[in-house]
């Protein structure tokens, strides 16, 4: 990017710059000051804290300002509530170290585990670091049942539209993380509302992960400024984000492709129902594997084309078939039991083909699409590793 954060961070000194975005955190945005400064400071860790306060109006900014002297803090006012993200941008825009964080401001990130994030980057050859809840040992405490579904959907919604850019994480909603400036000095971060890490993701260059464990912890400070807005701004981000990557126009490739499956699948059944002795029973599962292999040819020569090495390897090649027949095969086998019931019940063939695919297409597009692929993203190599571990090698 010309001017983006990254530019004068990829001569950025030895030191981690963090920011804490805040919209009214009086009560809690002093001890996360506190504890973030002590924890790097005891991890050996040169560090500068930058809260990005959007004019809370309750003496955020100010009971910030006041520990400067005590700590290295300094406090970025903005005019007016303008979005978790874009916060964390201009923070970054104005940090001078190499390695830039985030962290909330309302006690619910640990701050040491910023700590085992910073030694994660610093042991290895990493470009981001990120704090998860959902890998062995992470965990989100107190969350009623319908923010796990909430939190599941939007997870799953984001690797569903942005499959190649973020199956490398397990946790790509985490608020949390460290990455390497010189991994955004090219990258325009432009990120409309709360997430952060879709956007570097989507846009940084990152090409190898560590993920450590974190328990997101009951907010007990300050109210919650997640709300309707906020999803609303979610979907608009993924949006954007799926037009900026490119991933737009492998979703329509990938559509057209299942829908010219679709109707192999629905051809052949009408076909060979009427000419093959046995009918529908011998047609259906004839025809599903063909629309099967079909899609996986034009997927891997047209779809992905370019995406994966070794790419006429017939052992990869064989290979990747295989996975894809493992992925798809509940879809498959749903789409051609429904086709036969509703055939065995009297519903003429066409109809019921039609209702076979339906579902096979749903089933895949509601649970699978990630699955479906990862078979063809080069991997990002993730290392996972224990927050202990890493403040104690540091
Ligand atoms: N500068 C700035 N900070 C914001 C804005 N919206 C939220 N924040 C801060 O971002 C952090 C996360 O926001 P929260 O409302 O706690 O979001 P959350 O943790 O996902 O939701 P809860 O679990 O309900 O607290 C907090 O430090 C907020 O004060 C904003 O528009 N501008
Ligand atoms: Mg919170």
């Amino acid at each position: 990017m010309a001017d983006g954060p990254g530019r004068r961070m990829e001569f950025g000194r030895h030191m981690i710059s963090v920011v804490i975005p805040t919209y009214q955190e009086a009560d809690s945005i002093q001890e996360v000051i506190r504890r973030t400064a002590v924890a790097l400071a005891q991890s050996g860790e040169e560090y500068e804290l930058i809260v990005v306060d959007d004019k809370s109006g309750d003496g955020t900014a100010e009971l910030a300002e006041n520990l400067s002297g005590e700590f290295r803090v300094r406090v970025l006012r903005r005019a007016g509530r303008l979005g978790l993200a874009s916060a964390v941008v201009d923070g970054w825009r104005v940090a001078r170290g190499d390695l830039l964080a985030v962290i909330d401001g309302d006690l619910q990130h640990p701050p040491e585990i910023l700590a085992a994030l910073a030694a994660a980057l610093r042991r290895s050859d990493a470009d981001l670091a990120v704090a998860s809840r959902y890998v062995a040992g992470g965990a989100t405490s107190g969350w009623k049942f319908s923010r796990r579904v909430i939190s599941w959907g939007a997870t799953h919604l984001a690797a569903t539209i942005l499959p190649l850019k973020i199956a490398a994480v397990s946790d790509p909603m985490s608020g949390m993380f460290v990455v390497r400036a010189s991994a955004v000095a090219r990258s325009e971060l432009a990120p409309l509302g709360y997430k952060i890490l879709l956007e570097v993701l989507a846009k940084g260059r990152i090409e190898r992960v560590v993920e450590v464990p974190y328990q997101f912890e009951e907010r007990t400070r300050g109210s919650s400024k997640l709300g309707l807005w906020q999803y609303g701004e979610y979907l608009g981000h993924l949006a954007r984000l799926s037009i900026a990557t490119g991933q737009l126009r492998s979703w329509f490739a990938y559509s057209l492709v299942g829908l010219s499956g679709a109707l192999i699948d629905i051809g052949l059944i009408c076909w060979m129902a009427g000419i093959v002795s046995g009918g529908a029973v011998r047609a259906v599962p004839v025809a599903v594997e063909a629309a099967l292999v079909w899609n996986f040819l034009w997927n891997e020569n047209a779809t992905f084309t370019g995406r994966h090495e070794h790419r006429d390897a017939k052992a990869a090649c064989a290979s990747r078939l295989w996975l894809y027949h493992k992925v798809c095969l509940p879809g498959a086998i749903l789409n051609a039991a429904l086709t036969l019931v509703l055939v065995l019940h009297g519903v003429r063939v066409p109809f019921a083909a039609a209702a076979g695919v339906a579902l096979d297409g749903g089933v895949n597009l509601l649970f699978n699409v990630p699955a479906i692929w990862r078979i063809w993203i080069p991997r990002v190599p993730v290392a996972c590793t224990r927050a202990a571990e890493q403040v104690q090698r540091a």
